[in-house]
């Protein structure tokens, strides 16, 4: 593999990196009969989905029942490391739960929030060619915590349901499990069927029909945002271990052959060094082939930058679903990107480690959408409340501002409704 110059990027390289999308066009008109055949159809739908995309009969589509029988029958190692990684994840989103707060803003006028919880929230946890038993915890944990009445969980049918990830829901306590894949599983959770209890919130991430699937439904219920295919960006100095770079690199393009992976640095021998080590760590490995396309397309590549001014701006623009720091001055250099879904810090937190277990959240923004908002939180599933309570003197001192600006608005009723509390004047 070599390394190219931001310098020299051209218009259509940098469109590829920077305007990256979630690639959902393409599947869209396809995806909105899927969503209409459930919303009419119901259970039958999804029976025949099933069967039609993921060559399964299904019999129940709630297996909730299995989750608990999983978690006894699954391996002892295997069931410890999901209750650690279940831990972590509980104490970072216990951590985030807001207090709802009253403060006395000037006399006897008294202005707060209030947080609670959304009542029904459906999580979607991919499976496909990797199974995702880290998604359903890392969907439900947080809304649990926030105290959520009833989590919702769906996920593709198989002949024989992937254990580990029954064994998932069952540690994140969710209250019901659905063997439901694709856009038909966002569309089932969106509107119901005689099966499935339709939910306020769909959450979680997936493959290109499920995220057209909630481009679809939004408005109709609400989403978390649009995740794409997944990314990592790292910014390398001269100090940083290339076979550590190349490592975390290789790991997040297993996930799909779009998957964007990038390393960028400021010295030009630190690259070539990153080069080397992808090449040296490709054969072999099981997911070679995916791990191969991703690196070979347009949104992937080692990048030399002539300054570390230059090699901010590149992370910047790219707003990065994963953004590891592996320099000197990880502290400084995180300073200066504002646009990052999570970042890893130092040599020894690699992006692999919050996948699983650090205890932060892996459902991200991706496709530059960093820009504008985070990842899956506590405050996903919260909705708030703003209270105010004023005395009377508090509002005579607002009376004028008040009928002034109702005034201004030809909105007399407004006015009156303050001078109402002041007749007996
Ligand atoms: N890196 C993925 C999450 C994941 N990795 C799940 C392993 N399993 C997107 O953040
Ligand atoms: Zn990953």
């Amino acid at each position: 593999m070599d390394y190219e110059a931001v310098a020299d990027l051209g218009p259509d390289r940098r469109r590829a990196l920077f305007d990256r999308d979630a690639g959902v066009d393409a599947v869209r008109s396809d995806v909105r009969d899927i969503v209409d055949r459930v919303q009419t159809e119901g259970d039958v739908a999804l029976r025949e989905f099933a069967s039609e995309f993921d060559g399964v009969e299904v019999g129940n589509l709630d297996v909730t029942d299995e989750a608990e029988r999983a978690y006894e029958e699954i391996d002892d190692g295997v069931r410890d490391a999901i209750e650690s990684a279940a831990e972590n994840i509980r104490e970072f989103h216990e951590a985030q739960l807001p207090e709802d707060w009253r403060e006395e803003f000037s006399e006897g006028r008294e202005l707060g929030r209030r947080f609670r919880p959304i009542e029904r929230v459906g999580v979607y946890a991919p499976g496909g060619t990797a199974a995702y038993p880290s998604s359903v915890l890392m969907g439900a944990i947080p809304a649990r915590v926030a105290g959520v009445e009833q989590v919702a969980v769906a996920t593709p049918p198989a002949e024989e349901m992937n254990p580990v990830t029954l064994a998932a829901m069952h540690v994140a306590d969710v209250d019901r499990v659905y063997q439901i894949g694709g856009a038909q599983a966002v569309a089932a959770m969106a509107y119901g069927t005689e099966t499935v209890d339709r939910v306020q919130k769909v959450v979680g991430p997936g493959n290109k029909w499920v995220t057209a699937a909630k481009a679809e439904v939004r408005g109709d219920v609400e989403i978390d945002f649009l995740a794409g295919p997944s990314e990592l960006l790292v910014l390398a100095d001269d100090t940083a271990d290339p076979a550590f770079v190349a490592a975390d690199l290789l790991a997040q393009a297993e996930h799909d052959p779009n998957a964007s992976v990038v390393a960028v640095t400021d010295d030009e021998h630190t690259a070539e060094r990153i080069c080397a080590e992808i090449d040296a760590r490709i054969d072999g490995r099981e997911r070679e082939a995916t791990i191969r396309d991703s690196l070979g397309n347009d949104a992937s590549g080692v990048f030399a930058a002539r300054s570390t001014s230059e090699a901010v701006a590149f992370a910047e623009e790219y707003a990065a679903e994963h953004l590891s720091i592996q320099a000197d001055d990880d502290e400084a250099l995180l300073d200066r990107i504002d646009s990052a879904g999570s970042a890893f810090l130092g040599p020894y937190s690699p992006v692999a480690a919050g996948d699983y277990a650090t205890g932060t959240n892996h459902v991200l923004p991706t496709s530059g959408t960093a820009k504008v908002t985070g990842g899956l939180s506590v405050d996903t599933f919260l909705r708030s409340t703003t209270v105010q309570r004023l005395d009377r003197d508090a509002l005579a001192d607002l009376r004028e501002t008040v009928t002034t600006l109702a005034d201004a608005e030809g909105l007399e009723a407004h006015g009156a409704s303050v001078d109402a509390r002041f007749e007996d004047e």
